[in-house]
């Protein structure tokens, strides 16, 4: 991934942050959002799973019955929605947070694009988990120049399925993942017989922490056991010269947070027609 600092130095983090980022390909970065806007995310992403967000079994495929035993794979469900700015203006903010963006832009500048914002919200007792897999499956990129960003909304710990992350692993760069089942399509995760939870780091974070990683970096997190919902929400930002070639929200041009967006020779204005086939 190329350096986001400039001659000036980083914005947001410390060089050591950028640095452990670089090395381990995930950072924590500690209070981004204060109690005040933590508490109001966190009200409006209420409204928004009770209005808007779908509960489902979660994502499909072999590794449910490696994580889970049978009685506790029928009752795992998780609630999740894509962008939330289109439905809320406390979440309009928090993906242009000047706080959030600075540190984006020491990992990724000078220019960033917004991509996605997506809710995980683990429901009690038996919250979904997640199998072990890079997020390049979902929406793959040309390069790793792409960060996401996990905002909490609650505090974090092992019971409530904290993320986990395989240090160093976004240096292997873009993962053969299992899409297919004999059964037909699945949601694409790392084979859990090489692949394993247990090889990873926790990253326990508090309210208004995000934690951000590498497109490319291994992780996946345990069932929340608690009676409690856990709830996170992903925000997804690249170099907008990442092209995308695959997956979520691919063809659709993103706000820039930061910066400018480049014009290569020849490329059209975005088509006021939706995205270019
Ligand atoms: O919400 C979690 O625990 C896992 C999140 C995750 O895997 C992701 O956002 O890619």
């Amino acid at each position: 991934m190329a350096a986001g600092t400039g001659a000036s130095g980083p914005r947001v983090l410390s060089r050591a942050e950028v640095d452990a980022f670089r090395t381990r390909g995930f950072l924590l970065i500690p209070a981004v959002f204060t109690p005040a806007e933590t508490d109001e995310l966190a009200e409006h992403l209420d409204g928004l799973i009770a209005g808007w967000a779908e509960t489902s079994p979660g994502w499909s495929g072999p590794w449910r019955q490696a994580y889970m035993d049978e009685a506790t794979e029928k009752k795992s469900k998780l609630t999740a929605m894509h962008d939330l700015s289109f439905y809320s203006d406390a979440w309009m903010r928090a993906v242009t947070n000047p706080k959030l963006v600075g540190a984006m832009v020491d990992l990724l500048g000078p220019n960033v694009e917004l991509h996605h914002s997506t809710m995980h919200v683990k429901p009690p007792e038996a919250g979904h988990p997640f199998p072990m897999h890079q997020d390049w499956a979902f929406y793959q990129h040309a390069d790793g120049r792409y960060v996401d960003v996990l905002v909490h909304l609650d505090e974090t710990r092992h019971e409530n399925g904290e993320i986990r992350f395989l240090p160093g692993s976004h240096r292997n760069g873009a993962l053969e993942h299992v899409t297919q089942t004999p059964a037909g399509p699945c949601t694409p995760h790392l084979p859990t017989d090489r692949w394993k939870l247990e090889d990873t780091v926790a990253v326990p974070a508090k309210r208004g922490d995000v934690v951000c990683f590498c497109i490319h970096t291994v992780h996946g997190s345990h069932i929340n056991v608690t009676g409690k919902n856990r709830r996170l929400v992903r925000i997804g930002y690249r170099d907008p010269e990442n092209l995308q070639t695959g997956g979520q929200s691919l063809g659709r041009p993103g706000l820039m947070v930061a910066g400018r967006r480049p014009r290569h020779a020849g490329q059209p204005l975005f088509s006021i027609n939706g995205p270019a086939s």
